[in-house]
């Protein structure tokens, strides 16, 4: 599949086309990733739920932004070209923030290992107590840059966001992250899912913010099943559990190619998107 527009960016699993006259193209791939790789065996549809789960949450925010004086960067996801349809949105393009904007509800990975190191998350303190899984008494606004290519991204504090963005837009920022959250963890508290975390990226226009990127979905946020969480160990993740399993049943070391998948694995695996989408959205994938 080569569109026939500037490619701006290539990421794991999305590429960023500039489709002209201020806009872009985001098309997400099937490809899935685990354990920081790219795996040879595509995810049938994972692309099309990614992007109309995103889309969808576009709107259920819209009052939540309203609020905050600010917008979404989608403009269509159905004027898109036919090779890229269903898994394509055609955006505003802005100036982006240069800060990764995560809001945390519940303790896990990267942000456990920071708290069982120094009780914190960068500059954001903690109760004593917690463990990996442990439901925070508020949802935390913590900060990140984009590392060098490959590279994790990299834990920053308030204080370095404002000297980033300014202070201003450092506020609005984590106000904005921490309200979008909120709603959206309700959300999905309802459809039994717990969102343990997520990632907003913004631009700006106009003078406002504008949410960007893609949002809410599996591969930005940590989505786990209602019914399972039980702090104090991993939890089992919404959508890549199977394929974790499968991997680590493998024997692959996690530093040479990864295995293809197996179809049963591939099959599983694709069902948890689609039930992601549909226990999220209430409405039958298609
Ligand atoms: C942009 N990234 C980093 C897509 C997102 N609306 C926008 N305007 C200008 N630039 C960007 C956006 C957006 N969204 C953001 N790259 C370009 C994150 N990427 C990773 C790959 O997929």
């Amino acid at each position: 599949m080569t569109l026939d527009l500037p490619l701006l960016a290539r990421g794991k699993v999305r590429e960023v086309y500039d489709a002209g006259e201020g806009r872009l193209l985001l098309v997400a791939s099937d490809r899935i990733s685990a354990y920081d790789a790219v795996l040879p065996t595509p995810i049938p549809d994972k692309g099309r739920v990614l992007t109309q789960l995103s889309v969808w949450w576009f709107d259920q925010l819209a009052d939540v932004l309203a609020a905050f004086g600010a917008t979404h960067h989608l403009l269509s996801a159905t004027d898109v070209p036919a090779e890229v349809a269903g898994r394509a949105m055609l955006v505003r393009r802005l100036e982006m923030a240069p800060v990764e904007c995560v809001a945390r509800g519940y303790l896990s990975g990267s942000g456990t290992v920071e708290y069982q190191a120094h009780g914190a998350i960068q500059d954001v303190e903690l109760p004593a107590g917690l463990v990996e899984g442990s439901r925070l008494p508020q949802p935390v606004f913590t900060p990140s840059t984009k590392a060098d290519v490959g590279e994790h991204d990299e834990a920053i504090t308030f204080a370095r966001t404002v000297e980033l963005v300014g202070a201003d837009q450092a506020a609005q920022l984590r106000d904005l992250t921490l309200a979008l959250y909120r709603r959206a963890a309700e959300t999905a508290s309802a459809a039994g899912i717990v969102l343990a975390d997520t990632k907003f990226e913004f631009g700006v226009a106009d003078g406002g913010l504008v949410l960007a990127d893609e949002v809410l979905t599996p591969d930005s946020s940590r989505f786990w099943p209602a019914v399972t969480w039980s702090p104090g160990a991993a939890q089992p993740s919404y959508d890549k559990q199977y394929v974790r399993d499968w991997l680590t049943s493998s024997g692959w070391d996690r530093r040479s190619p990864a295995p293809e998948l197996p179809e049963d694995v591939v099959a599983a695996t694709r069902e948890r998107y689609v039930a992601a989408y549909e226990e999220l959205t209430g409405t039958p994938f298609s």
